[in-house]
């Protein structure tokens, strides 16, 4: 037993460390599954937060065309030279990057990427994914998994092996969002489905999402809404929500899960750089949750100006689980703030952080920046707990990090 509040803070510093981490959402990919699983130099340098961070400081005659046109490797030289050599990777993505060449034990101060390209060239993916996962210290990732994209609907419809790490989840924003994108697809896949729905689709996309979890076994259905989101109203994407996609997660007893916030194509010439945020209406998901107590969802949001009334919420409904500190909040201070938010009104009862890692070998860093500011505020914590007299047990401390890495989603789920 720790003896004062220094010892206490070692302990607690100690259990986020080394504590199992499950990450929640991903983009990442089964290495059956072919090039769709990225890793390595050319991939972290090009990562589309670095892209866009390029373009705010590459001179005019380097055009969008022009970069899109090049190979990887020679976008990922321009990302070196402007973000990492003639400035100085300051940036919570350039940091990343070089946190995570030096946890692999590469020697960033050399600055030679030619070597660090060569070192990546030598690894065998069967061994590497797991080596990521131990650095990490991953249990399992939750990927995001399209059963409408034609390449990887191929690749679930060969029952390929799944590794224990990564789990599913039932990517369905356009079935929300756009549906008569989908809806042609869906209906060659074998569903009777109109693109002006008629009584029968809403039937059919739900048998839809009922075949695809019997297929990979989703932890969840999941949806990105931009900030305009509106619910209910006389739209599609409503009558989709309440007829189809909420029966199949209460049939099927997973969670819905909303991404809201992401203003798409601010700038398109940026591709998947070009998004931006805006503040939503957390009244709108207010309404989803009076309307579905049956259902359970699993809620972040993207401004930093929605996370407090986003955990008030939290304390009203037991079926909302919120997560994450997502892509923009994805930064040490907002992480602070919004951990420190959550674990003032919700206790243990969230998830702190998700990675969002498109590229393997970000775990890494993902991982190692959150755990060490999540140290801090749940130092801050526990101190406060000793100085008012409470002696939380090692025990106890470690059940409690483990929650916010995890182990309340699961309970969450299970519930
Ligand atoms: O919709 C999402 O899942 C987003 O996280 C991504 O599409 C986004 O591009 C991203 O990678 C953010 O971190
Ligand atoms: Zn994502």
């Amino acid at each position: 037993m720790y003896k004062n509040v220094n010892e206490l803070a070692a302990v607690v510093r100690k259990a986020v460390e080394t504590t199992v981490i499950t990450d929640v959402h991903t983009h990442l990919s089964p290495p059956s599954h072919g090039d769709s699983l990225l890793w390595g130099a050319d991939e972290i340098l090009t990562y589309h937060y670095l892209v866009a961070e390029l373009f705010t400081v590459a001179p005019r005659s380097l055009t969008y065309e022009k970069f899109w046109a090049m190979p990887k490797t020679a976008q990922a030289d321009l990302v070196w030279e402007h973000l990492f050599l003639k400035r100085g990777a300051l940036s919570e993505a350039a940091r990343g990057a070089i946190t995570t060449f030096n946890r692999l034990g590469l020697d960033v101060a050399k600055r030679d990427l030619a070597g660090i390209r060569k070192w990546f060239a030598e690894q065998k993916i069967e061994d590497y994914l797991p080596k990521v996962l131990e650095l990490a210290n991953v249990d399992y990732a939750v990927m995001s998994n399209s059963p409408y994209s034609a390449g990887e609907v191929g690749f679930w419809q060969q029952d390929l092996p799944v590794p224990e790490c990564l789990k599913a989840a039932l990517r369905i924003d356009s079935i929300a969002r756009a549906w008569d994108s989908v809806a042609p697809t869906i209906a060659q896949a074998g569903y009777d489905v109109k693109p002006e729905p008629d009584e029968k689709t809403f039937d059919e996309v739900r048998r839809f999402l009922l075949d695809w979890s019997g297929r990979i076994n989703p932890m969840y259905f999941a949806v990105s809404f931009g900030p305009d989101f509106a619910y209910p109203d006389d739209s599609l994407c409503t009558q989709i929500i309440d007829r189809a996609i909420v029966p199949a997660a209460v049939e099927t007893g997973v969670p819905f899960a909303l991404m809201i916030g992401a203003r798409g194509n601010v700038n398109p010439n940026l591709k998947s750089a070009g998004c931006g945020v805006a503040v939503a209406d957390v009244m709108t998901l207010t309404r989803l949750l009076q309307k579905h107590p049956e259902a359970k969802f699993l809620v972040t949001m993207l401004s930093r100006d929605n996370q407090h009334e986003l955990t008030v919420l939290a304390r009203k409904f037991g079926n909302l689980h919120v997560f994450g500190c997502w892509w923009f909040c994805n930064n040490p201070s907002i992480i602070d703030e919004m951990t420190r938010q959550r674990l003032e009104m919700l206790g243990t009862a969230f998830t702190c952080q998700h990675s969002d890692a498109r590229v393997l070998d970000q775990l890494i860093y993902k991982w190692g920046h959150t755990r060490k500011i999540v140290a801090d505020v749940l130092v801050d914590k526990y101190s406060d707990l000793f100085n008012a007299g409470w002696r939380p047990t090692e025990k106890e401390i470690k059940r409690d990090v483990r929650a916010i890495f995890g182990g309340s989603f699961e309970e969450f789920l299970n519930k």
